[in-house]
Formats: C-alpha cells, sequence, structure tokens
C-alpha cells in the first residue's frame, strides 16, 4: 500500500529524541560541555573543525570527554570545504586545527595540546611521555605511514599495490602483538592516552581501506577487532565515531587522494558503502539504540529548510520528495515519491554525515529511507561526490 508523504507537523509529532548536550552523552553538536559542573569552571576552549573530520580535533575532542574537563566547542571551516573563519585566522594564522585555548593561552598541534591538558588536568591513566606510551605513539606514527604510503600514493608499478598492502598488514601484525601483550583489549592495561592516539587514524584506515583496497582491518585482525568493540562500549568514543561513508569520501581532498586498486572486492565494497546495505558493515558493531530514527527525523526536522535549499532540484519538489522518505522510515509504508526524485534523494543520500549529522545508526536508517524511496523514481545517481574538495558541504550554506 503506498501512503501519501505526512507533513512535517505530523512528522514532529513521531519524534521526541532529546539530549542534554551540555552534560549528556558526547555528541558532535555540543557547543558547551560541562559533565555536571558550573560554567565558571571552564578554563578551556576546543577549536575544533565544522564537519568533525579533522583526525587530530578528535583525538583532543576525546581526551577532554574521557577526562570530562568542562570546555566550549568553537567550530572552524577547513579549507578544503569552505573558507576559513577571520576571527580564526586572527588567533591562529596558520589556520591549522585543533587549537585550544587554555587559561587564555593559545596552544596548537595536539601533541602540544594534550601534553599541556595533561599538566593542568592531570594524565589519562597513562601520559603521553609515559615510558610504556612513548612506543605505542611511535607505533601509530609507522601505521600511520604505511597506511598513507598504501591508500593516498597512486600504485603506478606492477605488484605495487600488494607489495604497499604487505607493508601495511607487517605494521599490522605489531599493532596485533602491541595489543596481545596486556591482559585489556586496549594497547595498555587499562583504556589510555594510548588508545586515544590511535583512535582517530584506526578508525580511518578501517573505512578506506574496506573502500579503495577490499581490505577489512576490523574483521581481519582479531586483537583489532577486540580493541574496536572495546572502543564502542565507551559512550565517549560512540559520540565521536564516525562511519564507513562518511570517512571515505572526506579523505580524498583532505589526504590529496585515495586510490583505489579496481579488486573486485574492493569495487563490491565501493558499491556497498555508496548504496547500501548500511546496516552490517565494519563499521560499527555495538547494538544499535531504540531511538536511532528519532534521532535522524529530530535532525532533519531541525535543518529541513537548508538541506531543501542546497538541494539541486526545486525547493517544493525536494520538500515533498523528502517528507516520503521520512514517512517510509517512520511508518514503514511505501511512500511514492514526486516523478525524477531520484537524483535529488540520493544527493541527500551521499551527503549524511556522521558524527557531525547525527550518529552512526540515525544515519544507517537515514539512508536506507532515502535509497528505498528514491528507487520508486528511478535508478540515476545524484551529482557526484567531489574528490578535490568538499565545498558542497560549505557550512555558511547550513547555518540556522
Ligand atoms: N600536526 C598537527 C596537524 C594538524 C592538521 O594537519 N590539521 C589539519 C586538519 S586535519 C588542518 O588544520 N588543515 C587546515 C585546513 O584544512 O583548513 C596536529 O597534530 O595538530
Amino acid at each position: 500500500m503506498t501512503v501519501a508523504p505526512l507533513s512535517w507537523t505530523e512528522l514532529e509529532a513521531l519524534t521526541d529524541f532529546e539530549i542534554d548536550r551540555v552534560n549528556g552523552p558526547t555528541n558532535a553538536q555540543s557547543t558547551l560541555r560541562l559533565f555536571g559542573k558550573s560554567e565558571a569552571d571552564v578554563r578551556v576552549t576546543l577549536y575544533r573543525d565544522n564537519h568533525a573530520w579533522c583526525p587530530y580535533c578528535q583525538k583532543v575532542w576525546l581526551w577532554l570527554e574521557e577526562m570530562r574537563v568542562p570546555y566550549r566547542i568553537e567550530k572552524v571551516t577547513m579549507s578544503c570545504y569552505g573558507e576559513k573563519e577571520a576571527w580564526y585566522k586572527r588567533k591562529v594564522p596558520s589556520g591549522m586545527l585543533p587549537a585550544l585555548e587554555l587559561d587564555g593561552r593559545m596552544i596548537t598541534e595536539s601533541d602540544d595540546i594534550l601534553l599541556a591538558l595533561e599538566q593542568t588536568f592531570g594524565a589519562l591513566k597513562f601520559g603521553m611521555e609515559d615510558p610504556r606510551v612513548l612506543p605505542m605513539r611511535r607505533l601509530e606514527r609507522l601505521l600511520f605511514r604505511a597506511w598513507c604510503n598504501w591508500l593516498c600514493r597512486p600504485q603506478i608499478f606492477p605488484g605495487q599495490d600488494k607489495d604497499s598492502r604487505r607493508k601495511f598488514i607487517q605494521v599490522v601484525e605489531q599493532v596485533e602483538k602491541a595489543l596481545a601483550a596486556t591482559p585489556s583489549p586496549y594497547f595498555l592495561e587499562e583504556f589510555s592516552t594510548a588508545d586515544v592516539i590511535f583512535t582517530p587514524y584506526v578508525e580511518r584506515m578501517n573505512a578506506s581501506l574496506f573502500y579503495y583496497k577490499g581490505y577489512s582491518l576490523r574483521e581481519e585482525n582479531p586483537r583489532m577487532s577486540d580493541w574496536f568493540d572495546a572502543m564502542e562500549s565507551r559512550e565517549t568514543y560512540r559520540g565521536t565515531q564516525s562511519d564507513f561513508h562518511t570517512h571515505v569520501h572526506d579523505l580524498p581532498p583532505q589526504m590529496g587522494g585515495c586510490y583505489a586498486n579496481g579488486e573486485k572486492q574492493a569495487i563490491a565494497n565501493q558499491v556497498r558503502v555508496d548504496e547500501g546495505e548500511w546496516f552490517g558493515l565494519p563499521d560499527v558493531k555495538y547494538p544499535e539504540p531504540e531511538n536511532a530514527k528519532q534521532e535522524a527525523l529530530k535532525r532533519m526536522i531541525l535543518h529541513r529548510r537548508n538541506i531543501v535549499k542546497v538541494n539541486p532540484a526545486n525547493d517544493q519538489f525536494f520538500d515533498q520528495a523528502l517528507r516520503c522518505a521520512l514517512t517510509t522510515m517512520m511508518t514503514g509504508e511505501t511512500c511514492e515519491p514526486p516523478k525524477e526524485s531520484d537524483k535529488a534523494l540520493r544527493y541527500l543520500r551521499d551527503r549524511v554525515n556522521v558524527p557531525r549529522d547525527m550518529s552512526i545508526y540515525a544515519a544507517k536508517h537515514l539512508r536506507t529511507a532515502l535509497e528505498n524511496t528514491a528507487k520508486l523514481a528511478g535508478d540515476r545517481q545524484g551529482t557526484p561526490i567531489p574528490v578535490r574538495h568538499r565545498r558542497d558541504q560549505d557550512p555558511v550554506n547550513f547555518r540556522a
């Protein structure tokens, strides 16, 4: 049976999703975090990238959340998706992110930021310069370089891709050994700075190698798999966690390119990440929260005007198509979208971002509803996602 799209007012009645952005769980939309303390206790401002794409920002963000240090968040545009704010360039002339203001002192470089935070608030179990953490930091850089060599350089010589893969896996084996050396699923005896250091790039490696190279870091390495599971048991990590779709399309302009190897498995993974089925991908394993659809709906309702405005399709036409997809997501009923709205629906499907817009399961539901609704209108894809820049995501077009 097909139903008519619900109105925005009718849709609004279907969600009561609400979280406490100041004292509640870690989330990407907060601008102030107090952890039960008062605003007078705030000594820290974190300047991080607007889209939560910057790995070095995630490192500092996760540390602050784990340590429950009260802080403010100021979001800044990265040059790959827009123009850097003049006020930020006055504070940080290089424009680099992250930056941290601690008692009025500006600090850049994520490692220096963590060192300064440790001096003021104490270490996250084992500190940056702890003799147990230092080798883990070196191992993380080794893994990072092996990943860049494989993913971010054209693999032009015969056998080069296989060779780069082999060298990457050699470092992964060292990581597996390091993880196996302690009884905990973490890098050291307990969750610590060492895990925070590994988190941003390991998350990006898991996504990018699955998509561009057909290699599943999380599934092929038992210790890493346990580490990911343990990380996902933490509310802090879940709040900063991104998904495969977001990363594989945010990395190319940031890294100067990501090179696919054309292997059968990689091609199959690309179709899966871009067009679904999104549930069951190894980007998340913890059980889905009950209110994931409500969250997706709430976020769409909040930003619907900008979402409709930036879509290449006519506003009224797309508004109706979007309400169809949301109606389907919430009621499970088929809702026939306007004719030829396939491209417009898939344009949005390709631009839902985790965790910037919503959490990982909410995004999977939304993408699924957009895709299933688009299918009723046709099989055309939306305007391709650019790879050299992401001006399609310029925050000036989305400010509330
Ligand atoms: N070594 C620096 C690297 C920071 C860095 O590379 N930041 C990038 C974003 S991931 C940046 O701010 N680029 C400028 C821009 O994209 O606008 C650190 O650890 O903080």
